[in-house]
């Protein structure tokens, strides 16, 4: 028998917290769709739903379950920033504590972030086996601000703690149930289940601790403890939300429990005003954003797609087809003889064997992976697959011959998918006669780790393609934004615009070294000429010459031998096979001697001419993409960035950072250079030129 509880009969709650009685077990369902965060609109009635609970003589334990896809998936990202408004989270948790009746949180789905603290302020925390739970605050530039690095280390140890908390990584019951951070598997209904539960610790007769009151499990070895702190430092790359939510677990190991909460509090309040964590927020709804697409709603029903075909073995092909067998999906994998073949398919294995010798998969894995890909040499052999990849030789005639080909041998509604990172997917699709089912597949090398897709849209792609293509992004782990058809799309035409200056700069004065150390100083993983190095100096080199393009101080690199990594030396030094960047005295002499033939005269350049002539075209260009509606927002060319070139986290991708540095300084300074240049990449582009004058964002004036 179940009824409704007498202080919800006298005044209704809204709607997002009911609570039911079943057995004297008060059972509070939070339904606040689409993942139950903790908004003000569910804290409130929450908050009163508890107080009721704790006053009925009725209820005799406590089950908090949520109604829909998933328990509570975290405090509600978008109040950040704004003023708060009462009750907050530690409050609810607070009144949870003063609760001596037995309290329950039953979780199904994600119980992340503040849904996971909410748990932790229950007696007790059952769950669905298929459920996860976890506290992704880092990943949001935040720490726990609820006391979850406080009560976890309490509930599971504090080296357990440390590890997901640092990560941010959800964590699956079996691992949360050895841990203790649960304590007992539901296998069917959930509710039921849980009120069972709160039945059995009714008859055992308390006592109920609070994670509070429990101090068992916070001894550590100082030594291995304050050893994984200092990893967390080493391994942060430049963000400080890992490192302070590793000093916050410290506290809660070395200070009494209400001094680490409040210091918790203190450091989370700091962290929600950081530039860091805005950048990360940003990131976070621009990820979800850059997935909608014009004219593909949810009406819009993706094709089937059971086997995927690749065109090429080489280095993009074989990541391609790993990518997709990564994900679950079989391939056919294409090539133009045996031989080739072979050596792809080798590739394939070597490259699996290398994961399992650094313990990222198992060798069953990999044996499951390898078997999802087919290799052939003939077209025919295409025929079943739903779709195909093509990631051959950048050039129009080749893939315009391969597209011919496919078009005779796919079935109808296949979707041919080209790998160009520049050419005209529109002259490619032109090729058959099905260009509706046409679209480009942009990975980015190396395919199988790379997160990003870039998804051509052709003039006549079909909208029920674009909801494949981000169906399968989505399937395989990709983070995929839609972009329009134009040299470079958007990603390597912003990257054209923040190469073009390299060489002047050398020129002009500036070393190697010194660009670096601007870019790393920025907060990108390396500098132009350390990646340079990287990818190989020859790749760029073939590019240019079959393009007709030259680079004074690269091509003489190249024709000297100097390759990058691979051949020990190319804008650096690399001594004894190592991968150490070492300034190379010849590299300088190289540069001084082809500025003296090109009568430049050298002089001294700062960081922030550097600055303003390498990133501030690239973001001049990424305001000419939105002009022309390559990008349908300035958030998805921050996507784009962070996710397929290593645009620095913190600062939340280039558009996002140059609205909150300031468009009439960068403007100002494109002006100059334009002036003093002449050189078009240097001329501001209107709307950036809006934006300065108007201020606000990009958002704002689209
Ligand atoms: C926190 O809890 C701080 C506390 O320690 C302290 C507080 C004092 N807020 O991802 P999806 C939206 S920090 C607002 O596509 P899925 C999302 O934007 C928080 N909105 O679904 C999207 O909207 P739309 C810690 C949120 O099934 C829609 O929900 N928690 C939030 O692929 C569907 O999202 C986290 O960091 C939110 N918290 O994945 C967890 N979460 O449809 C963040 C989602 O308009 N969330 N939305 O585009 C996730 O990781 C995933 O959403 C989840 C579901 C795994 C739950």
């Amino acid at each position: 028998m179940s009824r409704q509880t007498g202080i919800q009969r006298e005044r209704p709650l809204p709607e997002t917290v009911s609570t039911t009685l079943e057995h004297g077990i008060a059972v509070i369902l939070l339904d606040n769709p689409p993942v139950n965060a903790l908004g003000h609109n569910l804290r409130e009635p929450l908050f009163r739903a508890l107080e009721a609970a704790r006053a009925d003589d009725a209820v005799k334990a406590i089950v908090i379950a949520c109604a829909g896809r998933t328990f509570i998936a975290g405090a509600d990202i978008s109040e950040f920033g704004k003023p708060p408004k009462a009750p907050s989270l530690p409050d609810l948790i607070d009144l949870l504590e003063s609760i001596d009746k037995p309290t329950i949180a039953a979780i199904h789905g994600t119980a992340l972030g503040g849904g996971l603290e909410l748990a932790l302020g229950c007696h007790y925390r059952i769950a669905d086996r298929s459920a996860k739970i976890g506290l992704p605050e880092v990943t949001l530039g935040l720490i726990p601000g609820a006391g979850g690095t406080v009560r976890l280390p309490r509930l599971v140890g504090p080296e357990a703690a440390l590890g997901i908390i640092v990560s941010g990584k959800p964590i699956g019951m079996d691992e949360a149930f050895s841990l203790g951070a649960v304590d007992r598997i539901a296998e069917g209904d959930l509710k039921g289940e849980a009120i069972s539960f709160a039945l059995e610790k009714l008859a055992e007769n308390g006592p109920h601790h609070h994670i509070r009151e429990r101090s068992g499990k916070l001894q550590v070895d100082d030594a291995a403890f304050e050893a994984a702190i200092r990893q967390v430092a080493r391994k942060a790359r430049g963000l400080t939300a890992p490192v302070k939510a590793a000093e916050s677990v410290r506290n809660a190991v070395t200070m009494e429990f209400g001094a680490a909460l409040a210091r918790e509090r203190e450091i989370f309040l700091e962290r929600v005003a950081s530039e860091e964590s805005a950048a990360q927020r940003h990131l976070f709804f621009a990820t979800r954003e850059a997935a909608k697409t014009k004219g593909v709603g949810r009406d819009i029903e993706a094709r089937p797609i059971a086997r995927i075909g690749v065109i090429g073995a080489g280095t993009m092909g074989g990541g391609i087809a790993m990518a997709l067998a990564n994900g679950g999906i079989p391939v056919t994998i294409l090539e133009m003889n045996d031989e080739a073949l072979a050596r792809g398919l080798h590739q394939i294995d070597r490259s699996y064997a290398g994961s399992v010798a650094r313990g990222s998969i198992s060798e069953d894995e990999k044996t499951a992976r390898l078997a999802r890909i087919q290799g052939t040499t003939r077209y025919d052999a295409l025929a079943a697959c739903d779709l195909v990849i093509e990631a051959v030789f950048e050039n129009m005639e080749v893939k315009r011959q391969v597209f011919g080909a496919l078009d005779k041998v796919l079935k109808p509604g296949a979707i041919l998918a080209t790998n160009t990172s520049y050419l005209d997917v529109n002259e490619i699709a032109a090729a058959t006669a099905r260009p509706q089912d046409m679209v480009g597949l942009h990975f980015f090398s190396p395919a199988h780790v790379m997160k990003l897709l870039e998804i051509v849209r052709g003039d006549r792609t079909a909208p029920d393609v674009l909801a494949t293509a981000l169906a399968l992004a989505r399937r395989i782990g990709k983070v995929p934004v839609v972009v329009g058809v134009c040299n470079g799309f958007v990603g390597n035409r912003m990257l054209a615009a923040r190469r073009q200056q390299n060489e002047a700069l050398l020129l002009e004065g500036a070393t190697p070294a010194q660009v670096d150390k601007v870019f790393t100083e920025f907060g990108w993983p390396m500098g132009p000429f350390q990646m340079a190095d990287l990818s190989g100096l020859d790749i760029a080199w073939n590019n240019r010459k079959s393009l007709g393009q030259t680079a004074p101080i690269a091509d003489e690199l190249c024709e000297a031998g100097h390759f990058g990594q691979k051949s020990g030396r190319g804008f650096y030094l690399y001594e004894d096979g190592g991968r150490v960047p070492v300034p190379d005295p010849s590299v300088q002499a190289l540069i001084e001697r082809k500025a003296t033939e090109l009568g430049i005269e050298r002089r001294s350049i700062g960081a922030d001419e550097i600055i303003e002539r390498t990133l501030y075209p690239m973001i001049n260009e990424g305001a000419h993409i939105l002009e022309e509606g390559i990008a349908a927002r300035a958030s998805d060319i921050d996507v784009v960035w962070v996710n397929g070139y290593g645009f620095p986290v913190a600062k939340g991708g280039p558009m996002f950072w140059a609205e909150r540095f300031g468009p009439a300084k960068i403007v100002e300074r494109l002006e100059h250079w334009y002036t003093q240049t002449g050189n078009a990449l240097f001329k501001p582009a209107p709307l950036l030129r809006q934006l300065a004058l108007t201020g606000g964002g990009f958002a704002g004036l689209a």
